[in-house]
């Protein structure tokens, strides 16, 4: 029995997002999203920068697949921008055809390249026009059938072509960073000189909550007007860390690690698979969560075909009970604090890289979901890093990422694990990310790619070492098990 494997139709590839890297603001009647406006809000993104061009993805659709096909990718995650698909957003706002037809010819492509299009529907950037309209995510009952409406234009659009969809990406950070903390795009918190009016303590679960709501709409949609003639799956992302206990013989600590998985992934996972939000989220948010009509439940409950795993990441979590929580804590009344390369605990100002990376914590929360969740099929759909001073490296010493490879080295080797001797059931891959991007409120001061994009030089793309082992690193393990 081998130690370590994956399945010989194992589906690897690499991931992007589309306001990341396409650039092209206005082509075919894009009108701005939500992270145009963010990013072009003074002090929110670090290096003062914005999507306006980013990799200029939108115009290199045939430089990146075949970038992707001389890396030897088997699957490409990539995400369409709604404001290009309805630049307004709304249900009876006209379609853009241009944008519509950017992506059939993209998916095209990529098929006649024999790579598999993973599509997200959203990564986050919701047309302005509808936080502007009416709130956005804040507003269920307008942002549910305006999502409905999109979704069905692309599963139209692209009906038998995607065998992988994906609803929404990291709801957790759309709702908690967006309405919680600001880190992301609207950037609402409970500081009144941001938002005059609005409540940081139930808007975060309010935006959730609608996530919910429209990913299991749309996936009601796609079962009965779209899998039985054209088949394709369809599921939601999740971001999640693993914990581990700051002190493991205190049982608060103990406590708060499965408090913290709760809060940042059964938020969203147990409504889907268990039909309610997790206990440790009622007891601490009481009717601030919003509850579920039946007909909400009875559509979100089991609206996952796979279950779309991102991952970075472990910490060491410290539990903040007794104290209360407070009101616009979204984490679960706890502390999260980084490893050193000791696997000691350091502050974030020391943390560098950012994400320390923590192999056997990839098994354990693979393992940990599995066992939660009953053992769905997982698509891990990112998972990758990046240290701070990547970005103060210049070409071609930029190039050599041995601290990436021993990422992928060390994250391939304990999924294939987890997939071997622990029975999870992994069917794929995505690394995080293609090519170098746009980093949220980091900008391009963090770099992600496994190939380096020369941002001065045209955008020009390199692979880094990490790209050139990627391939190798999964390829020793497929077909083992
Ligand atoms: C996320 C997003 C990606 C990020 C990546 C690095 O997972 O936060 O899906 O867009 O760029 O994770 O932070």
């Amino acid at each position: 029995r081998t130690e370590a494997g994956l399945p010989s139709d194992f589906l690897w590839g690499f991931a992007t997002a589309s306001y990341q890297i396409e650039g092209a603001p206005t082509a075919d009647g894009r009108l701005p999203s939500t992270w145009d406006t963010f990013a072009n809000t003074p002090g929110k993104v670090s290096d003062g920068t914005n999507g306006d061009v980013a990799c200029d993805s939108y115009n290199r659709t045939a430089e990146d697949i075949a970038l992707l096909k001389s890396l030897g990718a088997k699957a490409y995650r990539f995400s369409i921008a709604w404001p290009r698909i309805i630049p307004l957003g709304g249900r009876n706002d006209p379609v853009s055809q241009a944008g519509i037809d950017h992506y059939v010819k993209f998916v095209d492509d990529l098929i006649a390249a024999d790579i598999t299009p993973v599509v997200t529907l959203f990564h986050w950037d919701l047309p302005d026009a509808l936080d502007k309209r009416y709130g956005g995510l804040l507003n269920k009952d307008e942002f549910v059938p305006d999502f409905l409406r999109y979704a069905r234009v692309m599963f139209e659009a692209l009906k038998g072509k995607v065998p992988y969809w994906i609803t929404f990406n990291e709801p957790f950070c759309s709702s908690g960073l967006g309405y919680g903390i600001g880190k992301h795009a609207p950037g609402r918190t409970s500081d009144r000189s941001v938002n005059p009016v609005g409540d940081s303590s139930t808007e975060p679960w309010l935006a959730g909550h609608s996530i919910l709501c429209a990913h299991g709409a749309a996936v009601q949609l796609y079962r009965s007007e779209y899998k039985p003639q054209h088949g394709g799956e369809i599921g939601i992302t999740l971001n999640g860390d693993y914990g581990y206990p700051w002190d493991p013989s205190n049982p608060r600590d103990v406590e708060a690690v499965e408090r913290k998985l709760e809060f940042a992934i059964s938020w969203f996972a147990d409504p889907i698979y268990h039909g309610q939000y997790p206990d440790s989220m009622r007891k601490q948010l009481g009717d601030r969560l919003p509850t579920f009509t039946d007909a909400e439940i009875k559509s979100i409950k089991g609206s996952n075909d796979f279950y779309g795993m991102n991952h970075y990441c472990s910490h060491f979590i410290k539990s903040l009970e007794p104290a209360p929580a407070s009101k616009d804590d979204i984490e679960g009344n706890l502390e999260c604090h980084f490893f050193d390369i000791n696997n000691n605990p350091v502050g974030e100002e020391t943390q560098s890289p950012w994400l320390r990376p923590n192999a056997p914590g990839f098994r354990h929360l693979l393992n940990w979901l599995s066992n939660r969740y009953n053992h769905p099929k997982i698509l891990v759909t990112e998972f990758g890093t990046s240290i701070k001073n990547e970005n103060d490296l210049k070409y071609p010493e930029i190039l050599d990422d041995e601290f990436r490879c021993e990422y992928f080295r060390t994250y391939i080797r304990a999924m294939s694990e987890a997939v071997a001797q622990d029975g999870v059931n992994v069917f794929g891959a995505l690394c995080w990310s293609l090519m170098d991007n746009f980093e949220w409120s980091e900008g391009y001061e963090t770099r992600f790619g496994v190939c380096y994009v020369d941002y001065e030089g045209g955008q020009k793309r390199y692979p880094k070492k990490s790209a050139q082992e990627t391939r190798e690193l999964f390829e020793q393990y497929i077909g083992k098990v």
